[in-house]
């Protein structure tokens, strides 16, 4: 089970590595690559519709997004889920269709709903400690299965609250029944992460997002007892500089000529979607059937 999977690897010695992904394709690569798990990651899959990271998808859309990833992998899918949707009743519902579709995993962040994306620019509107505690109760009663692993993220920092803020919602959310801590930061140093992690005085496992300060290394991030690193959209943004720079190519250049040598065989592209295992499936029902003839 993904969930156990999930568990096992919050309770091991190691950091646990986890990557931003937005469909089945994204996440196969990720797992390929050595991820434990992936990040269903809201930035990724609103961009992927072309919409704004800010709850103009829906609850069903982002799930259908996380079970597709579910299905082409067997790491488990840790899901971004904003704010949860709304009010208690919203995450109540959210978690059973989570959990019910074999994720692992969700986290659910404390700014009112609509969340926005918290690297625009613009004010934050965060929920009251108090009403956000009420959704990790609500979420953590709702949960069938133990293992199933219920992150709450911080966004105090990201809001400009301050740390005295952030280390309170930290402890509210701890009491609340939150398996792990997302601390959010928009620095581009570790220090302020740092800081919070020396003040933060309990054993709940601490997540970090290092999107603004990429020079941090998990052995870093180690050694300051950070449990799990979320790469969020890195593979998002990869394939965004590689798709435009091969399609304005082939505008420019009248052929696809120069450009065939850097890009994906198509050979790799079957194997990722399986088609010679699919291939080979067909020849050995063909094969079984000529035998019982
Ligand atoms: C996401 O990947 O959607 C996240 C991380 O929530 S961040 O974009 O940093 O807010
Ligand atoms: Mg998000």
């Amino acid at each position: 089970m993904k969930t156990q999977k999930l568990r096992a690897l919050l309770n091991s010695g190691e950091i646990i590595k986890v990557i931003g992904a937005h469909n089945g394709l994204s996440a196969k690569l990720a797992e390929q690559a050595g991820f434990d798990a992936i990040w269903a990651s809201g930035l990724e899959i609103s961009a992927s519709h072309a919409v704004p990271d800010a709850n103009i998808l829906t609850m069903t859309e982002n799930l259908q997004a996380a079970i597709v990833m579910n299905q082409a992998t067997s790491i488990p899918i840790i899901c971004d889920c904003d704010s949860g949707y709304g009010s208690v009743n919203n995450v109540i519902r959210m978690v059973k269709e989570y959990e019910r579709n074999g994720i692992a995993g969700i986290c659910i962040e404390d700014k009112r709903f609509p969340k926005l994306n918290s690297f625009i620019e613009g004010s934050q509107k965060l929920e009251d400690i108090s009403d956000f505690q009420q959704k990790i109760r609500a979420a953590k009663d709702t949960q069938v299965n133990p293992d199933f692993v219920i992150i709450a993220r911080i966004e105090a920092l990201i809001a400009g609250m301050g740390m005295e803020e952030a280390l309170k919602r930290a402890d509210a959310y701890v009491e609340a029944g939150a398996d792990a801590i997302l601390i959010h930061s928009k620095m581009d140093d570790i220090n302020e992460i740092q800081e919070f992690i020396t003040k933060f005085d309990k054993k709940t496992p601490i997540v970090i997002v290092p999107t603004t300060y990429p020079n941090i290394t998990t052995k870093e991030m180690s050694d300051l007892n950070i449990k799990m690193v979320i790469y969020a959209n890195h593979g998002l943004r990869s394939a965004i500089t590689a798709m435009e720079n091969v399609f304005s190519r082939i505008i420019e250049d009248g052929t696809t000529a120069y450009i065939e040598s850097s890009i994906t065989s198509m050979d790799r592209v079957f194997e990722l979607q399986g088609m010679f295992e699919m291939r080979e499936k067909e020849d050995r029902y063909k094969k079984n059937l000529l035998e019982i003839r």
